[in-house]
């Protein structure tokens, strides 16, 4: 029976008030939420780590900074040739090891006697960031920079007298070969040549970054910009909130505990989301050996589906081997990676209509079966919200894909999926936490006619619901 319209019109008005108020406590409470900089990184979902040095050609995986400098001679180095695999692979940029803990400049730094300039490698005229940097720009990559402060050649590691060395690196590589989209900063610190420990001045070295380049993403441990996830094997929380809580905490001295990293902090203070680094073989540099121990196609997809499929992204390391090329058997995975990835294209969306649920007024919601984050719909706990597709007939499904516009924060605590067919019976529930950037949950091959998205807890604002999309991979690329 209709309500007469004064209750309609009352109706409203409460609804409106409610809106209003609860913008007013998310305003109120300051939540945290990505920079346009983050907003772009969180974009970027795939991208390549290059570790590249002595290392690749001593065998080691932490060079001791007191290898001769000839030992770095790739006798065919092609940066284009890495861009191709990189563009292959759908990567969408590069950050390279410029120098590694043994403290050897892929570039002439005027700040070492330890670089390419000392090598024999092109009679020491070589530059490796010159020719990164210039081909990650014709082949349309970010180009990133790992820069460990840890240095175990230079002389004056361990005394002030660093902390001006690493920030007139800093400089000589932003103004040289910027710009530099993502800056890594690795938490490992050793002792240097002399047997000292370096105290880092890394609030001076942040200052520095933001003043040479504002749009600069930096990664450490604990942000701050990006964190890293807690384990080197590519893989996010189930639970996973890009805010984290770091006061108490200084950077690289064993930030919080890593099942923290893992999943961040609910009611974290700061946006610091996390990224997924892993590399494609066991060793983080090239080492012949363990060519046959590349790992598959199938292996990375699993990892895309706990990474950037939990809402993170996933930094991959490809090591350039001794020839200065991506070794044949690490291209012909990520191809294959590519490829798998290509299941979850938007041609191989299973073709369904898409509502929301509100107050118990069902809309049609298309937007969820786009692309686009922006255009979200809003939704709003504690009233019964949900969203559902429904499939013409039938189908066949084990993959759901979700997001959430993050531009106000991340809001999403719980939601459970619910399948059912064409009678309304109940077929499989699958339940969750997060959501974030991106959720893929894969289950059980299952026929339904209905599934119905079901959001049961939130952070107090709207719930910007981006995208509910089903899939069917094959069987055996589901999570396992
Ligand atoms: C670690 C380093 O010690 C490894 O050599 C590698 O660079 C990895 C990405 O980070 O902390």
């Amino acid at each position: 029976m209709p309500l007469p319209t004064s209750q309609v019109n009352l109706m409203k008005l409460f609804r409106l008030l409610s809106g209003c108020l609860l913008l007013l406590a998310t305003w109120a409470q300051g939540q945290p939420v990505p920079t346009p900089a983050q907003q772009a990184w969180h974009q970027q979902e795939f991208y390549l780590f290059m570790h590249f040095g002595p290392n690749t050609f001593t065998g080691k995986e932490w060079g001791h900074g007191d290898e001769k400098t000839e030992v770095f001679n790739p006798s065919a180095l092609d940066t284009d040739q890495w861009c191709r695999v990189a563009k292959a692979a759908g990567a969408r940029g590069i950050i390279i090891t410029a120098k590694h803990h043994d403290g050897f400049c892929l570039w002439p730094s005027a700040y070492s006697t330890h670089t390419v300039r000392e090598s024999k490698w092109r009679n020491g005229q070589g530059d490796v960031l010159k020719e990164l940097s210039a081909s990650c720009r014709k082949w349309g990559l970010k180009f990133g920079v790992y820069l460990s402060p840890w240095d175990r050649n230079h002389p004056s590691y361990g005394t002030p007298a660093y902390n001006d060395v690493y920030a007139n690196t800093l400089q000589e590589i932003f103004q040289r070969y910027g710009p530099i989209w993502e800056l890594w900063w690795d938490g490992a610190n050793g002792e240097g040549p002399n047997g000292k420990k370096q105290v880092y001045d890394f609030p001076r070295f942040e200052k520095l970054v933001r003043k040479l380049s504002p749009q600069t993403v930096i990664f450490s441990d604990i942000g701050p910009d990006t964190r890293w996830v807690g384990n080197e094997s590519g893989i996010a929380g189930t639970t996973n909130w890009n805010t984290l809580d770091t006061a108490g905490f200084k950077r690289g001295e064993g930030g919080p505990p890593v099942d923290t990293l893992n999943s961040g902090n609910r009611y974290g203070r700061h946006w610091i989301p996390a990224e997924c680094d892993v590399s494609i073989r066991p060793g983080w540099f090239y080492h012949a050996e363990e060519d046959a121990k590349v790992k598959s196609g199938e292996t990375l997809f699993q990892l895309y589906l706990k990474s950037v499929g939990r809402g993170a992204n996933l930094l991959l390391n490809v090591p350039p081997d001794t020839r200065g090329l991506i070794h044949e058997n690490d291209s012909a995975a990520l191809v294959r990676f590519a490829q798998l990835r290509q299941l979850l294209a938007p041609n191989k969306q299973l073709k369904a209509k898409a509502t929301v649920l509100q107050h118990n007024v069902k809309k049609p919601a298309p937007t969820l079966l786009d692309k686009d984050l922006a255009t979200a719909v809003s939704l709003i706990l504690p009233n019964l919200s949900s969203a559902a597709l429904e499939f013409e007939s039938p189908t066949r499904l084990n993959c759901v894909v979700l997001a959430e516009d993050l531009r106000k924060g991340q809001s999403v605590a719980g939601f459970t999926i619910k399948l059912y067919d064409s009678k309304g019976q109940l077929l499989r529930t699958v339940a969750g936490t997060t959501i974030g950037q991106k959720r893929i949950v894969s289950f059980e091959t299952t026929t339904a006619s209905r599934l119905v998205l079901e959001l049961t807890a939130s952070e107090q604002r709207p719930i910007k619901l981006a995208t509910l999309q089903a899939y069917l991979l094959p069987e055996d690329m589901i999570e396992k």
